[in-house]
């Protein structure tokens, strides 16, 4: 992104159809006509330079929205080259709202995926899905090493911002972001929309879905200050 951010200034109504950008960590590389291509929006090799992540501990993940509104949702697969089997939610469903910087804070890849014990240093591609322009879906990825070392805070900082009016509900539903519309009402379950209701009962309700339970929580509570 440091690399790209200068032609990014120059080109930006050009780039005005450009979907969404993965900033953090970087993506494999963006293709505006391939966005929709799952996966990975048309990346199919994994990057050679992979993007150190802490594993148990949290990260941000920065986005660039170029929607007005989009559905997000963040998968994992584990592994070198994970082709299509991103077999894991790390977040569920999030209604973002605001163009420009997103940023998915308090990240975890947790040291147990489903029933997947994670070493230090292996490696995986994070892949972000939102909802199409306007059907389908739009899918950035990008391929890190977990270590078993946490982002110093300055490390995570300097990867995380919001623009203003930047606002996100996060959700607990099962719903892909692919599979919503891109209007303002997503296809979501009567839980999605008591999670954004209250914090305390979303966390409640989202407890049983263990590794990222927490963490929606947390997000609908950090929601719900916003
Ligand atoms: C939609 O995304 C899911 C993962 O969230 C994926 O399994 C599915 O193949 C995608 N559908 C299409 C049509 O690409
Ligand atoms: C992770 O990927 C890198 C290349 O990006 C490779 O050199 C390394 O051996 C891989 N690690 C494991 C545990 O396979
Ligand atoms: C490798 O990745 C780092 C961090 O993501 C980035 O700063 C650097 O420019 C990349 N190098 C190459 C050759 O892509
Ligand atoms: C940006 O907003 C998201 C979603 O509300 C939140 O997870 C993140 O922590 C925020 N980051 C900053 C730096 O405000
Ligand atoms: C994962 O680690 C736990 C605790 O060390 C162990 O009981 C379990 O058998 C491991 N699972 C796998 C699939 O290796
Ligand atoms: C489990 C639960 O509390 N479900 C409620 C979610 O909210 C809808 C209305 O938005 C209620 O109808 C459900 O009973
Ligand atoms: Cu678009």
């Amino acid at each position: 992104m440091r690399l790209t951010s200068a032609p990014l200034v120059l080109l930006a109504p050009a780039l005005a159809s450009a979907h969404f950008l993965m900033d953090w960590p970087p993506a494999r590389g963006f293709n505006d006509d391939k966005a929709g291509e799952y996966p990975c929006g048309g990346f199919d090799t994994p990057s050679s330079n992979r993007t150190m992540i802490p594993l148990n501990a949290p990260f941000p993940i920065q986005l660039d929205m170029h929607h007005t509104e989009a559905n997000v949702q963040v998968l994992i697969g584990l592994g070198n080259d994970v082709g299509p089997a991103f077999n894991y939610v790390l977040r569920p469903l999030v209604r973002e709202r605001g163009p420009n910087q997103f940023c998915l804070g308090g990240m975890v890849v947790p040291a147990m995926l489903g029933n997947m014990n994670i070493t230090d240093g292996m490696n995986a591609t994070i892949q972000v899905v939102t909802n199409g322009d306007p059907e389908g879906g739009l899918y950035q990825c990008a391929d890190v090493m977990l270590m078993a070392m946490p982002l110093s805070e300055s490390d995570y900082n300097a990867h995380c911002s919001n623009s203003t009016g930047v606002t996100a509900e996060f959700t607990n539903t099962n719903a892909n972001a692919n599979q919503s519309t891109s209007g303002a009402t997503p296809t979501t379950t009567g839980s999605a929309a008591n999670a954004t209701a209250s914090g305390k009962s979303a966390a409640v309700a989202v407890e049983a879905l263990s590794a990222w339970g927490l963490l929606v929580g947390l997000g609908a509570a950090v929601a719900a200050t916003l």
